[in-house]
């Protein structure tokens, strides 16, 4: 009869740490569970809307370049070389007549938001004019992620 009477007792003081117990355990996996659906959610979103952001800075780059290559072509009747590079924009090339620069306001040829030179080749080779692109993300030449003055297939 002890035991029986004592059998019960323990059995629900066990059951009940092991109920407790396992409470915290569902609760910590909730939160867990909660917390990675919320990253699943959000940082892909953070990180997607960062790499667009970049990607339209580097479109107002290659933009702001090209304003600036059209102005010097106004002055000197030609683009820079591809050896005289985006450089020309800023000094000007060994006495060139005409030059009325520099055309960007920076005292640098501005780099890409990845960090990386924009790329000039003039006469172009996907452009009558010339070509300006960025590497991109990868921040090297070709991939999908290049972006550039030309239309891309
Ligand atoms: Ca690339």
């Amino acid at each position: 009869m002890r035991y029986t009477k004592a059998r019960p007792r323990c059995l629900a003081k066990a059951r009940g740490a092991r109920r407790s117990a396992g409470f915290t355990l569902i609760e910590l996996m909730l939160v867990l569970m909660i917390l990675a659906v919320l990253a699943a959610l959000v940082v892909p979103r953070i990180t997607g809307r960062g790499k667009e952001a970049k990607i339209t800075a580097a479109k107002q780059g290659i933009s702001n370049i090209k304003t600036a290559l059209k102005m010097f072509e106004m002055n000197c009747d030609r683009f820079p070389t591809t050896e005289e590079g985006l450089q020309a924009l800023i000094q000007q090339p060994g006495g060139l007549p005409g030059w009325k620069g520099p055309y960007i306001e920076q005292q640098t040829v501005p780099l890409d938001p990845w960090q990386n030179p924009y790329q000039y080749r003039c006469p172009g080779q996907h452009n009558n004019d010339f070509d300006l692109y960025s590497y991109g993300q990868d921040g090297q030449d070709g991939g999908d992620d290049d972006i550039t003055n030309w239309s891309q297939p």
